[in-house]
C-alpha cells in the first residue's frame, strides 16, 4: 500500500553496487544468494524509488579488463541507467581487495605500489566522470599496520598526502569540478587504520595542497565503531563546509562493521542525524546524496535484499517526518527558545576580543550560586523526543 514514506528520486536516495550486490559472504562462509548484476541492480533501485547508484571500479569493471571489454560493460551500464533515469553520483576505487594492496595503497611502504594505486584511482576517477560522478569518494581500508614496526605513521601520513595531492592536481589540470571525499574508519580490515576518524581526516584535508576541493565522507558505522557519535562528526563537518557525501546504515558500538540497513540499530542516533541532515531545527540542510552503504543480512535471499533497500529509504522518510514534527512542537520550541535566550545580556561579552571588553569582563562580578541554580530542561527534550519518536506524541 504505498504511503507518504514510500521513496522517490526527489529524496536524492543512492546506493553503492557493492550494497544491493552483497551476495551476503562473510569471513565465516560463502555467499547465500545470487550476485545481482549492475544492470538488474540498476533496474531494482529505481523501481524501489532510488536517485541513484555508486561504484567502486571493479564493482562493474573486473580488475585487468582489457580496454575492449571496460568499453563494452560501461555502454551496457550507461544504457541501463538511461533507461531506468538513474544517476552515478558518485564513484571510488577499490584499493583494498588484490593482493597487491597488502601493505596499503597510497601508504604502502613500496612506492611502486603507492604509484599503481595513483594510477588505478585515475582511471576510476575517468570512469566516474564519464558515468557523471561529482563526487569522489577515497576509503583507504587497507591504510594502516598489523604493527608499528612497519613504518613510521609520519612516513604513512606523507606518502598519502603525495598521493591525494598528486590525484587532486590531476584532476583539476583535467578541468573537471570534482569533489573529493574522504572515508574515515579506525580498523578492519587492518588493526589499525590511519586517519581513524572524520575528525582526523578534517585536518589531515587542512595539509593538502588543494584542500579547497577535498571533504569527507563520514559513515554511521565507522564512528559508531569506536563509540564515537556519527551527530557531532557530521556537525562539525557541515560547520566548517566539508560534508560533501555520507555513507548512511546502522552499528551496534564495538562490534564489526556491521553496515546494517539504516536506522535498525540505536533509534536516537539515527533521528538525531536525520534532524541534522534535514535542518529541521534551523540551520541549513544537507542537499548532497543520501547514500547507503549498507547491506542487507546473510539471513536474506534476493528479496529480501529489495526489502532492506526499501526499509533504508522508508526508515530515513519517517526519521525525517519525525525531526520535522519534534521541531515543530510548541513545547520544544519553547524550551529552546528559553535556553537561547539565557544571559542575553552577556551573548556578545566574549564574541570579540578588546581591550575593553576584556577590561569589563574582569570587572564583572558574576553570582555564582544563582548561574548554578538553573536547570535547562533536556529531560523533557529528550523525553518529548522519545514519545515523538515512539508515535505517542504527534
Ligand atoms: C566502506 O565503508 C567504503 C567502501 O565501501 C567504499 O569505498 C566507500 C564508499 O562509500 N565506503
Ligand atoms: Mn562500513
Ligand atoms: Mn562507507
Amino acid at each position: 500500500m504505498p504511503d507518504a514514506f514510500d521513496p522517490t528520486p526527489a529524496d536524492r536516495f543512492t546506493f553503492g553496487l557493492w550494497t544491493v550486490g552483497n551476495p551476503g559472504a562473510d569471513p565465516f562462509g560463502g555467499r547465500v544468494r545470487e550476485r545481482i548484476s549492475p544492470v538488474e541492480i540498476v533496474a531494482g533501485l529505481a523501481k524501489c524509488g532510488a536517485y541513484g547508484v555508486n561504484l567502486h571500479d571493479n564493482d562493474l569493471i573486473p580488475f585487468g579488463a582489457p580496454a575492449a571489454e571496460r568499453d563494452r560493460i560501461v555502454k551496457e551500464f550507461k544504457k541501463a541507467l538511461r533507461e531506468h533515469g538513474m544517476k552515478v553520483p558518485m564513484a571510488t576505487t577499490n584499493l583494498f581487495s588484490h593482493a597487491i594492496f597488502r601493505d596499503g595503497a597510497f601508504t604502502s611502504a613500496d612506492a611502486r605500489v603507492r604509484a599503481f594505486a595513483v594510477q588505478k584511482a585515475m582511471r576510476a576517477i575517468e570512469l566516474g566522470v564519464e558515468l557523471g560522478a561529482k563526487t569522489i569518494v577515497f576509503w583507504g581500508g587497507r591504510e594502516g599496520c598489523e604493527t608499528e614496526a612497519a613504518k613510521d605513521a609520519r612516513d604513512a601520513l606523507k606518502w598519502n598526502r603525495e598521493c591525494m595531492n598528486f590525484l587532486c592536481a590531476w584532476s583539476k589540470d583535467q578541468g573537471w569540478k570534482l569533489r573529493f571525499a574522504l572515508e574515515a574508519k579506525p580498523n578492519e580490515p587492518r588493526s589499525e587504520i590511519y586517519l581513524a576518524t572524520t575528525g582526523h581526516m578534517l585536518h589531515f584535508i587542512e595539509t593538502l595542497d588543494h584542500s579547497e576541493m577535498v571533504g569527507v565522507n563520514p559513515e554511521v558505522a565507522h564512528e559508531n565503531m569506536p563509540g564515537l557519535s556519527m551527530v557531532h562528526a557530521v556537525a562539525q563537518s557541515m560547520e566548517c563546509g566539508k560534508l560533501f557525501h555520507i555513507d548512511l546504515n546502522g552499528q551496534k558500538i564495538g562490534r564489526y562493521d556491521q553496515d546494517l540497513r539504516f536506522g535498525s540499530e540505536d533509534l536516537k542516533g539515527a533521528f538525531f542525524l536525520v534532524r541534522l541532515l534535514e535542518g529541521t531545527g534551523g540551520y541549513p540542510a544537507y542537499t548532497g546524496p543520501l547514500h547507503f552503504d549498507a547491506h542487507a543480512y546473510r539471513t536474506e535471499d534476493v528479496a529480501g535484499v529489495w526489502d532492506f533497500a526499501r526499509g533504508c529509504m522508508r526508515s530515513y522518510k519517517i526519521l525525517a517526518a519525525k525531526a520535522k514534527a519534534f521541531d515543530a512542537d510548541r513545547e520544544v520550541r519553547q524550551i529552546l527558545a528559553d535556553n537561547r535566550k539565557l544571559g542575553a545580556s552577556h551573548a556578545k561579552a566574549i564574541t570579540r576580543f578588546s581591550k575593553a571588553a576584556a577590561m569589563r569582563l574582569l570587572a564583572e562580578s558574576f553570582d555564582a550560586e544563582a548561574l548554578a541554580a538553573r536547570g535547562h530542561r533536556y529531560e523533557r527534550l529528550d523525553q518529548i523526543a522519545f514519545e515523538v519518536l515512539t508515535g505517542v506524541r504527534r
